[in-house]
């Protein structure tokens, strides 16, 4: 750390597809934000760039969702969002967005380098096409299973379960997102990063080079995606939302969203260096800067895969020196979900707790999911408040400050006795410092915690208060330790509770010190005797049962809402017998024709090979499907069923299905391609 000369850290750049959550905070803007202040402390060059991810798929979808346009959705959620990270104490020194017109220059001008210089396969090839929806399905457009894992809901470009990027064309089972759709094929012409050649370079590099100091979460993922093979990357999409592709005969396409949006930390960069008067170039490409990316494990593959051989093929950028990702966080026992409103909102807490910035921010560090997913509780939120900020850290600072006012009327004492106390300060200093450059912020958060219990445990053993009469020149020498873990603490919160220290460096009338000057011995003190603090203030207080019910009741009606949305669980029915269930003959088949039934809105038409015979069956699925879209579709059908004459037309068999609370239907489908037409369900 010593000798590097300048630091870019990037947090990932939120979507504006909603507003931020506690996961985003705990997974990424708060450990960030304490390696940044800590790094300023450490008068470091140091800039924090971030901004808000406006194109892609998760745009366009909200976009259609609130009946809107994509425009209408970034620029609601931008202002909410950048308010929120202001409002909460998140330091950035750039917040941009990849809207603006330096990012779409950027980003242009960065894939017509790679361009020029032959760095893209371009191919035409078949890719997943909704014709209902007249939009070819890359990305969160089209859901299906994921090859790799088989999570059922994995998206066209990634699996959240796994982790694994992958083609749209890999998924097996693929739906439109947009209308349930089965996706036929259709043809289009893409631009491709090779992935497979850097193949080799990436596992020197990373493997090799950075096995010590990345993450094991981070190291692994790599490995295995490198284990499996690259293939190359389409990093173009015909969408209309995003920044056109700036090349002949691209007309109607524009860069992935993956393409474009680390490409953001640049543009954010440029237009911090222009409102700054400074020199963006040596923060992206000089050798003496360490770039440090802190994401999420969703993001992993983009940021160690793809956007280092990005700039690999660009040629004149450095590398990250590190991807700090965290795991997830859950929340009172769930998956964190935007769509299920499953979240404690950030805009929404400022609201509710209004002056506990920190509160939040202690909580989210003290059990981040540095190494494993972790769960948020209020009742713990409560606890860690109340048992440790109150308690401890509170209790401390109140103690100290109030007997000083008490005894010298808010005046530094004599020195006296060298306590021991007051070398460990350095040693404090020296382990919070050592555990945040390590990326272990939970351990930083419980060794401030310690500061101030070791300041508890001296006051309670040496006992002033006993002694004030009897010795008080014993009593000077205790205070003024006491007071100098104070001043430590004052010093040394700030990267972890920002607000906390301005509000303790306020009460102890003391300015912000650069970090390695936080130490006490013969020649220096913190607070020198004679300096006079100002009144006594409490930096925290007690947080209530009644407002961790507020918040409880406020997920319990989500959930309530959330089971009223979903179909209410029909009765059983009653009890067959053995026999009753093997009489059923339901056996595989596929769909060979479909037609509509003239003059119905429900009926279509189908020819069904099962295996025996192909046969005719009228099936009320019209509303659902279109006729083309499911010739190939493998079902389920109930052949001895007795048949029925339905407009005219015999109907022989049924095909089984499921129904949505809002009609929609859908196949039951073997969850294997080689099972064949006649073979028996049981
Ligand atoms: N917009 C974050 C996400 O997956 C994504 C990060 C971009 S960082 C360049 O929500
Ligand atoms: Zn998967």
């Amino acid at each position: 750390m010593s000798d590097t000369k300048r630091y870019t850290v990037t947090a990932a750049l939120p979507y504006t597809n909603g507003p931020v959550h506690i996961g985003h905070l705990a997974g990424v803007y708060i450990p960030a934000d304490i390696y940044v202040r800590y790094l300023r402390a450490k008068e470091k060059d140091v800039i924090y760039i971030c901004g808000s991810d406006e194109h892609g798929v998760p745009i366009t979808l909200r976009a259609k969702k609130e009946g809107v346009s994509p425009q209408e959705i970034v620029d609601k959620y931008n202002t909410i969002i950048k308010k929120s990270f202001q409002d909460f104490g998140i330091s950035f020194d750039n917040y941009s967005r990849t809207s603006s017109k330096i990012h779409h220059q950027t980003a242009s001008d960065f894939f017509k380098k790679l361009y020029d210089n032959g760095k893209f396969i371009e191919e035409t090839s078949m890719q997943l096409y909704d014709a209902e929806a007249d939009q070819f399905l890359a990305d969160r457009f089209v859901i299906g299973t994921c090859p790799k894992c088989g999570n059922t809901e994995s998206y066209g470009d990634q699996c959240e379960q796994c982790g694994t990027s992958h083609n749209a064309t890999d998924l097996i089972h693929p739906k439109s997102a947009i209308t349930g759709n089965i996706p036929s094929l259709k043809e289009t012409k893409h631009w491709y990063l090779p992935l497979n050649e850097y193949e080799d370079w990436l596992r020197q590099w990373i493997v090799e080079g950075h096995k010590n100091d990345w993450k094991p979460n981070v190291l692994g993922q790599v490995k295995s995606w490198l284990d499996d093979g690259l293939r190359p990357r389409a990093v173009t999409r015909d969408l209309d939302w995003g920044i056109p592709v700036p090349v002949k005969g691209a007309k109607g396409k524009v860069l992935y969203v993956w393409f474009d949006a680390p490409i953001g930390y640049i543009s954010s960069t440029k237009e911090w260096a222009s409102n700054t008067g400074k020199d963006w170039e040596p923060y992206w490409k000089d050798k003496d800067t360490k770039l440090i990316h802190f994401i999420g494990k969703d993001n992993i593959v983009f940021h160690a895969i793809i956007f280092p051989s990005m700039l690999k093929a660009e040629g004149s950028y450095i590398l990250p020196e590190n991807v700090p990702a965290n795991e997830f966080l859950n929340l009172e026992g769930n998956k964190i979900s935007t769509s299920k409103n499953w979240a404690v909102w950030l805009h929404e807490y400022l609201q509710d707790f209004p002056d506990k910035q920190d509160v939040l921010r202690y909580v989210l560090t003290a059990n981040a999911p540095e190494s494993k997913d972790n769960d948020f509780t209020w009742k713990d939120f409560q606890a860690r408040n109340n048992n440790e900020l109150v308690a401890i850290l509170g209790n401390f600072i109140n103690r100290v400050t109030v007997l000083t006012h008490k005894y010298y009327n808010g005046i530094v004492p004599k020195k006296g006795n060298h306590f021991k106390e007051l070398d460990k300060i350095a040693q404090f200093r020296n382990q919070i410092g050592q555990s945040i450059e390590n990326f272990r912020f939970r351990e930083a958060s419980q060794e401030l915690m310690n500061l101030a219990r070791m300041g508890n445990v001296f006051l309670q053993e040496q006992e002033p208060w006993k002694k004030s009469k009897e010795d008080p020149e014993a009593v000077e020498g205790i205070m003024f330790t006491a007071l100098q873990i104070a001043a430590a603490l004052a010093h040394l919160s700030e990267p972890l509770l920002p607000f906390t220290a301005k509000k303790l460096s306020h009460i102890l009338n003391t300015k912000h010190l650069a970090w390695d000057l936080v130490f006490v011995d013969q020649n220096q003190s913190l607070l020198e005797e004679g300096h006079s603090i100002n009144a006594s203030e409490l930096l925290f207080e007690k947080i209530e049962e009644e407002s961790i019910q507020q918040q409880l009741d406020k997920l319990a009606a989500t959930k309530t809402q959330n089971k009223e949305e979903q179909k209410e669980i029909a009765p059983e029915k009653k009890v067959i017998s053995f026999d009753d269930f093997t009489g059923m003959d339901i056996r595989i088949g596929t769909i060979l024709e479909a037609e509509k039934v003239a003059k119905t809105k429900k009926l279509l038409k189908l020819l069904v090979d099962v295996g025996s015979d192909k046969r005719t069956i009228i099936s009320g699925i019209a509303e659902t499907y279109n006729p083309e879209k499911i010739i190939g579709q493998k079902v389920c059908v109930l052949t001895n069923l007795a048949p029925r004459k339905i407009r005219g037309v015999e109907s022989q068999g049924m095909l089984l299905m499921t129904e949505t609370k809002k009609g929609k239907l859908s196949f039951i489908t073997p969850s294997d391609d080689d099972i064949h037409n006649g073979e028996i369900v049981n």
